[in-house]
């Protein structure tokens, strides 16, 4: 009996995302399962069971009738969720350790930089100023995280254990320890009231779009030993208004930002993000996706789905997430 077809449909990714470097690892761990990739012809559609997608053009995936699962090849689905002729089967997001411990590597690097001082550091570094000036414990700052899920919650534990108090802020109430968590719409003013430094980890969604403007970060704590609030954006691009936060920086509402996504991606030269002082700019790889560890995450949940298991990280089409 046929195994089935499993199709590839990649656009854009990381460097190290050659789509021949996907096809390879899907056929490794595959045991023996046809690999396609699109736009190459598939000699029987009807075979095709399994999908495996990153960014697909919208309508690809409706010509194959008898598709069982669609692998997102990332955490991030706002891509997917945007396509209304998706497949109605089973869609599987990445929640692996290896994405997930680089998020982290990249929250505590940006944290630390803000809290540290890099930016004023390297400034006078430039100029050769030996100017040690106040440096304030991580205890004495806030860290407020947007999501709870799967990053937000490792990149929360992390920052814990490094000393910073942390808050959260999630759509259902969550408990996590020695974690200040808040919930809901109602949750929002008081998360934000207590945030120093705010890293955003939510999905792209109707309810999240645009919601790092002006009216939530005059919402932040105006007490930081920093001098002023610091936005750490890594979710996604959509959820801020890039003008909200250019007009904050220079007005003092914030102190700083690190932004790893952006509106339009890459960030058109002409952004006046690029250029700013207190901006730092990372070309959305916070926390890559790794081919050998994604191909043999979705192997398993192959072999989980045709043992009769429940697949994991299913995603809520209705929530978007
Ligand atoms: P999860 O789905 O595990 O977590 C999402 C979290 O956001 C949950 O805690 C959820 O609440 C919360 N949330 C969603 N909607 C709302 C809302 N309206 N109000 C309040 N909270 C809300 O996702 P991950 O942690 O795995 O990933 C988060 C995002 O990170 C991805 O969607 C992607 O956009 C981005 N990402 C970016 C990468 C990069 O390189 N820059 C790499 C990987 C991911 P609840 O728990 O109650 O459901
Ligand atoms: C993701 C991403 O969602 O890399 O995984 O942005």
């Amino acid at each position: 009996m046929s195994k089935g077809t499993l199709v590839l449909s990649i656009q854009g990714g990381a460097d190290n995302w050659s789509p021949q470097r996907w096809v390879a690892r899907f056929n490794a761990v595959g045991g023996g399962r046809k690999v396609v990739l699109l736009p190459d012809q598939i000699a029987d559609p009807d075979d095709v069971h399994y999908a495996a997608v990153w960014k697909p053009q919208p309508g690809v995936l409706a010509a194959f009738r008898n598709l069982r699962v669609i692998f997102n090849l990332g955490a991030g689905v706002d891509a997917l969720m945007a396509d209304p002729s998706l497949p109605k089967v089973p869609v599987v997001r990445v929640a692996v350790d290896d994405l997930t411990g680089r998020m982290t590597e990249y929250v505590v690097l940006h944290v630390l930089m803000h809290h540290r001082q890099q930016l004023e550091l390297r400034d006078n570094q430039s100029r050769k100023l030996w100017q040690p000036g106040a440096q304030w414990s991580a205890g004495a700052v806030t860290v407020g995280i947007m999501g709870l899920g799967t990053l937000g919650r490792d990149a929360a534990e992390v920052l814990r254990r490094i000393g910073f108090r942390v808050v959260g802020w999630s759509n259902s109430a969550k408990t996590i320890e020695g974690v200040e968590c808040f919930s809901g719409r109602d949750g929002l003013a008081s998360f934000l009231a207590k945030t120093h430094i705010l890293v955003c980890l939510l999905p792209l969604t109707a309810d999240t779009r645009h919601i790092l403007n002006r009216g939530l970060f005059e919402r932040l704590a105006r007490n930081s030993p920093l001098g002023g609030p610091v936005l750490i954006n890594a979710g996604r691009g959509g959820l801020q208004v890039e003008a909200d936060i250019l007009s904050c920086l220079d007005d003092g509402t914030l102190r700083a930002a690190t932004l790893d996504v952006f509106e339009i991606e890459p960030l058109p030269a002409d952004s006046p993000l690029w250029s700013h002082p207190r901006v730092v700019i990372t070309p959305h790889n916070a926390a890559d996706t790794d081919p050998d560890a994604i191909s043999a995450y979705v192997a398993e949940q192959i072999a989980r789905f045709e043992a009769g298991e429940p697949l994991q990280n299913v995603v809520d089409v209705t929530r978007g997430y």
